[in-house]
């Protein structure tokens, strides 16, 4: 087994962290692409003096640069993406015992609407388990990574921990079944909810390559490539998710989910979306964004 080249190994950082080296990065890229995991590679790096900071330093900003060339490249034929797999034309699909109906197919964009993904009491038991932490919804700032209050998402929400609850267990591997995705391949899943009034104005999920504040972002598991929006609670009146750019609006039914997949992140996937208003009542829907890889 290789191992990481450190002539730096008694070397001190001055004025600062030292960088890792064009060595350093180039093996970890042989690294990643052999499928070694984030945890052995840091590991490696550390068996062989490197300083931990440096060693961190150098996996997301490996990971950063593969990203950004897998995403250049756009989709390839061995590449993974997450999405459902009927049986035969069937319309039903069996996830982790759950039968799901599967409604709508597009190819472009790369889209799946789902019936039946939870059932009603799922839904209820969801939305009284993530009641009491609702609290003004934010964006990513594109120019730094954090989050930031936006008038284009006047929802409000949350975020469970992965399997925090036997029902978010549940719903987890239902998707993982269902996408054919790890489960922490993704961020946890999210709760919104919308009264009347409020929207998510669309937007693209992927992180704009171009901004400042995305190489932080990518660093924690890389590009989203797949959406899956679950509706909890439909309102009486608007609240549907549109795809301006393919004419498409899926309404807030409840139990139902939609699945939205984009390869590369561009403007080519057709999947600018918007939460419309809400009308009449309350919405409520549960996201799951799917990663390229581990989300740590
Ligand atoms: O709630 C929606 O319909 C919606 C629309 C657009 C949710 C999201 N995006 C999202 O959670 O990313
Ligand atoms: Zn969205």
């Amino acid at each position: 087994m290789s191992r990481p080249a450190s002539d730096h190994r008694h070397r001190r950082p001055c004025g600062g962290a030292s960088a890792p080296t064009p060595e350093l990065l180039q093996w970890l890229r042989e690294q990643f692409r052999a499928g070694r995991r984030d945890d052995e590679a840091l590991q490696l790096m550390r068996a062989s003096g490197w300083a931990e900071a440096v060693a961190r330093a150098a996996l997301d900003r490996a990971r950063l640069d593969m990203s950004q060339a897998d995403h250049a490249a756009g989709p390839s034929p061995g590449r993974r993406v997450p999405g459902p797999q009927a049986a035969d034309g069937s319309n039903r699909i069996e996830a982790d015992g759950h039968a799901v109906q599967l409604l709508v197919t597009l190819r472009h964009p790369r889209l799946v609407v789902f019936g039946d993904f939870l059932t009603d009491a799922e839904c209820d038991a969801l939305i009284a388990e993530a009641r009491p932490r609702m609290a003004r919804s934010e964006t990513v700032d594109t120019a730094t990574g954090g989050g930031e209050i936006n008038a284009a998402r006047t929802s409000r929400g949350m975020f469970f921990e992965c399997g925090e609850t036997p029902l978010v267990r549940r719903i987890e591997r239902r998707i993982e079944a269902l996408l054919h995705w790890p489960v922490d391949w993704g961020e946890p899943l999210q709760v919104l909810h919308y009264e009347p009034g409020a929207e998510y104005r669309p937007h693209h999920d992927y992180f704009d390559p171009g901004q400042p504040g995305t190489a932080a972002v990518l660093g924690r598991g890389g590009q989203r490539v797949g959406t899956l929006l679950i509706y909890l609670a439909a309102p009486e009146a608007g609240g549907a998710t549109s795809f301006p750019e393919a004419g498409l609006e899926i309404a807030a039914v409840k139990g139902c989910a939609v699945f939205f997949g984009y390869e590369r992140a561009s403007a080519d996937s057709l999947t600018l979306h918007g939460g419309e208003p809400v009308r009449r009542g309350d919405k409520w829907v549960a996201t799951k964004w799917l990663r390229e890889r581990e989300f740590r």
